[in-house]
């Protein structure tokens, strides 16, 4: 096929790629030599901490070739996640008996339903290119997401790493198809929009971001509460607060994210899981009476899922723990039948420190929130949060 008429399918690709519900659709080449170092470096310094499936690869992840040979170009696309339906994630963040859920995670699992749409754009392809060969990937291989999205034109790499665009903020996945055509690339993105501005640096509760776009992932929240199997270092432990599954500060404090649409994704809005259980405005102790049970029938289909009771359990405790003190608190912690040492031993840490909050209260006679979040000289509200506006 002709340059001119690669241009031509670029422009089909795009188009088809907006109607099957991508926000966005660029072209990359297969060089992320530029990357290659910063990644490198990343692994070691042993920020993946126990992400071993991201050292597992030698240099797959960023010669695209190499993980799928034949690869001459990649088509990047980006879906948006945000429901601005879903109850606001800041009053229930700052509610500290309540339970944060990552927003990405108040709904229907990504991956399975954006490489089901990658593929359907890659059959329109395959109906124009006859010999056009593919494979989709959305967080599920050795793929340099970020970095490609850059390449693509999909917008810029942040300070807290993540892809953000002028006009669409960060509340979008990432997915692409390596395809064995040789489409003429997009220009990447450019600039590098931050400017000056620290706020997910300053607002980081355990401080992961590091002063490169890039994170330790050891310290993060999202990594603590998802990928960590273990237990939590206790240091850990009380800056984690009520973020019982996943961490959304460093997007929430991001004055891009005013500009965020709306998922248009009936799978991705907060009113599929509501439909069995209000997940977006819930309670700590709510979720801490399920049973295991209920915690597969709840999340069938939800990315919580796996990680599984265990750690489901572990992370609520910790969270109960970084509550205000109060004695329905220590009541559920106690009643909670549990034979994994590891809940076990996260049950008696917190026990511990809503027996201590309950120590503290009864000294100073005060009735303000003293508990959690502000004892550890870090406030729990930014100064400012950039909410998308609702759809009209
Ligand atoms: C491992 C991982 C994590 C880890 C580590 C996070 C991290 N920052 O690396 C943990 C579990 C902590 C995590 C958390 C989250 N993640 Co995550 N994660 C990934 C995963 C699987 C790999 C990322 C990776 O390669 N990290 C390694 C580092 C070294 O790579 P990197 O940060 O991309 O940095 C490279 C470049 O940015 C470069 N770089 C940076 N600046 C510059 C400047 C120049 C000039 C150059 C040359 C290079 C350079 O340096 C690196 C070297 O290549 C990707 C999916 C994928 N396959 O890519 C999703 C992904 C990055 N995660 C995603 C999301 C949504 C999240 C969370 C928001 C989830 C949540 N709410 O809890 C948080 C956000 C935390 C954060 N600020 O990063 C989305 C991001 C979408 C977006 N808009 O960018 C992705 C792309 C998944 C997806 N398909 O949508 N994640
Ligand atoms: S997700 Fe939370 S803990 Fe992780 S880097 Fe962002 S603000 Fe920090």
């Amino acid at each position: 096929m002709q340059n001119t008429t690669h241009a031509q399918l670029v422009t089909k690709i795009k188009g088809w790629g907006k109607a099957l519900g991508f926000a966005d659709v660029g072209i990359s080449s297969t060089d992320l030599s530029d990357y290659e170092a910063a990644y490198f470096n990343w692994l070691g310094e042993s920020y993946h901490g126990e992400m071993q499936y991201m050292a597992a690869h030698g240099t797959k992840r960023t010669r695209p070739p190499e993980l799928v040979p034949g690869t001459q170009s990649i088509i990047s696309v980006r879906m948006n996640y945000y429901d601005a339906d879903a109850h606001s994630p800041i009053e229930q963040l700052q509610t500290s008996d309540k339970a944060y859920v990552s927003r990405y995670a108040l709904n229907k699992d990504y991956h399975k339903l954006m490489r089901k749409r990658l593929q359907q754009l890659a059959s329109k392809i395959q109906q124009e290119v006859p010999d056009f060969t593919y494979r989709a990937f959305a967080d599920s291989a050795p793929v340099l997401e970020r970095p490609i999205a850059q390449q693509a034109g999909l917008g810029f790499i942040g300070k807290n790493s993540l892809i953000i665009h002028p006009r669409a903020g960060s509340w979008f996945f990432l997915g692409e198809l390596y395809c064995n055509i040789d489409l003429p690339a997009d220009p990447p993105f450019g600039k590098q929009g931050c400017g000056p501005c620290t706020a997910c640096i300053d607002e980081c509760p355990t401080q992961a971001i590091l002063p490169n776009n890039q994170v330790d992932a050891r310290r993060c929240i999202s990594y603590l509460t998802i990928e960590h199997q273990g237990s939590i270092d206790e240091a850990l432990r009380p800056l984690i607060g009520n973020r019982i599954y996943g961490c959304d500060d460093c997007q929430l404090v991001c004055p891009w994210n005013k500009f965020t649409d709306s998922t248009t994704e009936e799978a991705f809005k907060a009113k599929q899981i509501k439909a069995k259980h209000p997940l977006d405005a819930t309670t700590l102790l709510a979720l801490l009476s399920w049973s295991e049970e209920e915690f597969l029938n709840n999340f069938e289909g939800s990315p919580i899922r796996r990680i599984g009771f265990t750690l489901w359990q572990r992370n609520l405790c910790i969270a109960i723990g970084n509550d205000d003190y109060r004695p329905q608190n220590i009541e559920a912690l106690t009643g909670l039948k549990t034979d994994s040492e590891l809940v076990q031993e996260h049950r008696e840490w917190a026990i511990t420190q809503q027996t201590q909050k309950k120590q503290q209260q009864a000294q100073t006679q005060k009735s303000a929130r003293l508990g959690g979040f502000t004892q550890l000289g870090k406030p729990a509200v930014a100064p400012k949060y950039y909410l998308p506006k609702k759809p009209r």
